[in-house]
């Protein structure tokens, strides 16, 4: 692409000859290229996301997923999961970046068979009562909003033994990145379906305390030992914090769900948060190196993002790519908004990648777009 600083001294600009274009085929035979060919794609004046923002409305997602158990069964799909893909990834399956989300779904009385693999989960739930997943042997109870991790190699199967009606959640995977990194790998459990060996939500009782841990335990795991982080306590933490924060300029009062033994991200790629936007909160903009995956946990409002504005309410998804300028805003003068989201900080972080900037222009807010509101359309 077309960049006027690419004109200074410093950066490639190199003009096309006939010798050059006979060089070049000689060099492509023996698989070489003259770097000055490609410096200016692979290194950016900044980072050029091919993700796009893009939001899925639940009102519109929940008729297809509830469709596709129509369709197929668990056992024929596996993992019966509509996947929401990024216009711009279509060939990584991510929706944002190197992450992956999906919606699935589980009837009452359905069970997905156990496996395991390189790439980490993570599932919030949306609706539904009397699902569980069983995690490396330890059963947990699954309900509404609550948060549940399959870390990195651990053994997991779901299913669903309530009567009342399905229950649907979002599942959030670095799938694309550790494609990305050709270190994946996939086994399933030999005998289908784990039998639990430890007690239900055993890690909640052992790790879930309020700044008290298990003082013989030494876990040494490169995640958290707490595997489900359940939706009461989380939301009390988040409305004491509001009472007496003034919270961030660009976040609102935003939480991180962490590894209780370490006070890091949950766990090594993945990291997530919740955030409450107060009464008619509209936060300034920033933007930063790192993928975010919302759902809308609670309320209503919406995000600019890249100058797009995102309308959003319950149980909607939508992404912001990185370095992306965003700043989000609760649409209610009564009620609070809180945005569930889960990211690839860790692992930028963890790189070194890092590093944020404020919007200055504009008074903090970005000018909005004028385009349709409602849900970006088709992949
Ligand atoms: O539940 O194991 O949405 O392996 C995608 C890949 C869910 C899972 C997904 C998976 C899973």
């Amino acid at each position: 692409m077309y960049d006027p600083r690419d004109e200074q001294l410093g950066r490639a600009r190199v003009k096309d000859t006939p010798e050059l274009k006979a060089y070049y085929g000689e060099l492509a035979r023996y698989n070489a290229i003259g770097l000055w060919q490609v410096a200016n794609t692979i290194e950016p004046w900044e980072p050029t996301p091919r993700s796009v923002p893009v939001i899925w409305k639940y009102r519109e997602m929940r008729p297809l997923v509830l469709r596709a158990a129509e369709l197929v069964s668990p056992e024929e799909a596996a993992r019966r999961v509509v996947a929401l893909i990024n216009p711009g990834n279509r060939d990584t399956s991510a929706c944002v970046g190197n992450l992956y989300t999906g919606i699935q779904i589980m009837l009452p009385g359905e069970a997905a068979t156990a496996h395991r693999h390189a790439s980490s989960a993570l599932r919030f739930i949306m609706e539904g009562e009397g699902a569980y997943t069983v995690v490396d042997g330890e059963k947990m109870t699954l309900h509404a909003r609550d948060l549940v991790l399959t870390p990195n190699g651990t053994w997991h199967d779901h299913g669903n033994e309530g009567t009342s009606g399905p229950t649907i959640w979002q599942d959030g995977l670095d799938i694309p990145l550790v494609n990305v990194l050709e270190a994946n790998y996939f086994e399933l459990y030999a005998d289908g379906r784990q039998t639990p060996s430890r007690p239900v939500d055993a890690s909640y009782a052992e790790y879930g305390g309020t700044a008290l841990l298990p003082a013989t335990e030494r876990w040494t795991k490169p995640y958290s030992p707490l595997l489900k982080y359940p939706w009461e306590p989380t939301y009390e933490a988040l409305q004491r914090l509001a009472q007496r924060s003034a919270g961030s300029p660009y976040d609102g009062i935003l939480m991180e769900y962490v590894n209780p033994r370490t006070g890091g991200p949950i766990m090594a790629t993945m990291g997530a948060s919740i955030q409450l936007l107060r009464p008619g909160e509209h936060t300034r903009a920033h933007r930063h190196i790192g993928n975010i995956v919302y759902q809308c946990a609670k309320g209503r409002g919406y995000s600019i993002i890249g100058g797009q504005r995102f309308d959003w309410e319950e149980k909607d998804i939508f992404v912001v790519p990185t370095w992306y300028w965003h700043e989000h805003a609760n649409l209610s003068d009564t009620e609070d908004a809180v945005l569930f989201s889960f990211n690839d900080l860790p692992t930028m972080k963890a790189l070194a990648l890092y590093r944020e900037e404020a919007y200055v222009d504009n008074g903090g807010y970005q000018p909005v777009e004028a385009r349709e509101l409602a849900g970006v359309g088709a992949v």
